[in-house]
């Protein structure tokens, strides 16, 4: 039989693509978003803490922060700027990789930012300096209000922290410092400043390096993973919050030799990888094509407490769950 598809068919199979296709994620602001860190609150809503990049950004010189939230990883509220650089006193620029945690009735937003000017060319010349602070809220969806009036610490170089409250209540700051080590430090009670020293963390012989750290606990077992060489997620298990941690493989390799950042999370029993995605803006942005968007995807577990690698796909959290 000659099989000739028709009009209507074309249209019809390409708004079935349309409304099977999740990534990037419709956050209905159309505005330029990556460094998601997803949370699920006691309200049973998907939060997810995410940088903003400018418009046709260049040099990921970024300003302010969104919130963003949904009850059914399809249909989501963008809660606006939830704080801005414009808030801060000790720092104007590099609204970078966020996080938050939830602890006694607070939620404790927990970002970088920084001052200065990053000289790709001329490295020597650069002044950027980058730390962390902490800005606090009654609700997950902010607004924040910078709650120390400066970073938790001036040294080292700081950036891209991940807050993780274990089950006892203690609370663990992760980051990457200026060497591109990973290291953890204890917070304090009250989340305002740390307990203690930094540790450099022990990788089980491994050295890797850069941005992105993400800790969560499933089944008595920590999970540390990152975008190693800001690329290629990996992931590391342990027994403790702070390692020794030990090499376990690749969760989602690199695409376009551009960076990535992730979290991962549990929402309705259902384990998800949200990430970033350079994603190709057309005419838009001449000098700079690709822009970040944010998309997700169901991760798996194996028998053995292990995560299967993730693809990329483009109905994401469309798509059908596995068994
Ligand atoms: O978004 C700015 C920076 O790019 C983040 O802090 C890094 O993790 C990378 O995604």
């Amino acid at each position: 039989m000659n099989f000739k598809p028709t009009f209507p068919l074309i249209l019809m199979l390409f708004l079935t693509t349309l409304a099977n296709s999740q990534n990037p994620l419709n956050f209905g602001s159309n505005i330029r978003t990556a460094d998601p860190s997803a949370h699920v609150w006691q309200d049973g809503r998907l939060y997810i803490y995410a940088s903003h990049d400018e418009e046709c950004q260049e040099d990921f010189w970024m300003k302010n922060w969104h919130v963003f939230s949904s009850d059914d990883l399809i249909n989501w509220t963008d809660h606006g700027a939830v704080l801005s650089v414009e808030d801060l006193s000790w720092a104007d620029n590099f609204a970078w990789a966020p996080d938050c945690a939830y602890k006694d009735g607070k939620y404790y937003f927990c970002f970088p930012a920084g001052t200065g000017f990053k000289d790709r060319v001329n490295p020597e010349n650069s002044t950027k300096w980058m730390g962390i602070g902490i800005a606090v809220s009654d609700s997950p969806t902010g607004p924040f209000k910078d709650a120390i009036g400066g970073p938790l610490w001036t040294q080292p170089y700081a950036n891209d922290p991940c807050l993780f409250v274990d089950e006892d209540g203690q609370a663990y700051i992760y980051f990457h410092g200026s060497s591109f080590d990973y290291f953890v430090a204890e917070m304090a009670d009250d989340m305002l400043s740390i307990k203690g020293d930094f540790i450099k963390m022990d990788m089980g012989g491994y050295e890797p390096k850069m941005e992105g750290p993400w800790v969560f606990k499933r089944k008595d077992k920590y999970y540390f993973s990152m975008p190693e060489g800001n690329r290629v997620i990996t992931y590391y298990m342990a027994d403790s919050p702070k390692g020794p941690w030990t090499y376990q493989g690749t969760i989602m390799e690199q695409e376009h030799n551009s960076n990535n950042h992730h979290s991962i999370v549990e929402y309705e029993g259902q384990w998800i990888l949200f990430y970033h995605r350079w994603i190709d803006t057309g005419e838009a942005c001449d000098k700079r094509e690709r822009q970040r968007h944010i998309c997700a995807d169901y991760l798996y577990f194996n028998e053995d407490g292990t995560i299967r690698p993730v693809q990329r796909t483009e109905e994401g959290l469309a798509g059908k769950r596995r068994e």
